[in-house]
């Protein structure tokens, strides 16, 4: 059984198909920086963006979209994760944390997945944790060199391997629920 996976992000890629591999699925990359739509809920982007990637490569395939959301900062970055990045990055994370006592934080994932004409399944997964004070770690991406999981030791994402992050990650629970799903539905 293969899966098409479009995403811009390698590192996405990689997490997602070291956990399909091990169900016995194999994960195919379609590299794409598809336009997302605007809105303030994961689930709406990945519903829409599986519909339209879908419709417009003519085949089954499913997307990603994941946030961090910051408790103290009432959820922000989330939605606007991947610009937030891109302009504060993490340094800019850490001054809006400066001297700030609640760290708590989350990240949310959520896949969709369309077949042509079809109607999108969404799939979510989250995890709790949060802000370090300092950036940590050089595996990863994005923000994990600032995201401690709660579940974890005190490391950082990016201190541990892909196959550390993928036991407790938001991305390794959405996944893990569509792939369950997935394989059900092809039985
Ligand atoms: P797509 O092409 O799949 O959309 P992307 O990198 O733009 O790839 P998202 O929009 O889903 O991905 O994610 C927004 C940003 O949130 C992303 O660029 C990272 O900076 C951050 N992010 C998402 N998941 C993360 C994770 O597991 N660890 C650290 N940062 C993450």
């Amino acid at each position: 059984m293969a899966l098409t996976f479009v995403t811009s992000n390698q590192h996405k890629f990689q997490e997602v198909s070291e956990l399909a591999v091990k169900r016995g699925i194999e994960v195919v990359h379609y590299k794409w920086r598809y336009v997302e739509i605007q809105a303030d809920d994961l689930e709406e982007i990945a519903r829409a963006s599986a519909k339209e990637v879908s419709a417009q490569l003519k085949c089954p395939c499913f997307v990603e979209d994941a946030g961090l959301f910051v408790m103290a900062l009432k959820g922000f970055p989330g939605p606007y994760s991947n610009y937030v990045f891109r302009t504060l990055g993490n340094s800019g994370i850490l001054k809006l944390m400066s001297g700030v006592n609640n760290r708590d934080a989350e990240f949310r994932s959520a896949v969709g997945y369309c077949e042509p004409g079809g109607e999108p399944m969404v799939f979510v997964g989250r995890v709790e944790g949060e802000i370090a004070e300092q950036v940590r770690g050089q595996g990863g991406f994005g923000f994990d060199p600032i995201f401690i999981p709660r579940e974890g030791d005190g490391r950082t994402f990016a201190e541990m391997p892909v196959s550390e992050k993928n036991l407790f990650s938001h991305r390794a629970r959405a996944v893990d629920r569509f792939l369950n799903w997935f394989i059900e539905l092809k039985r």
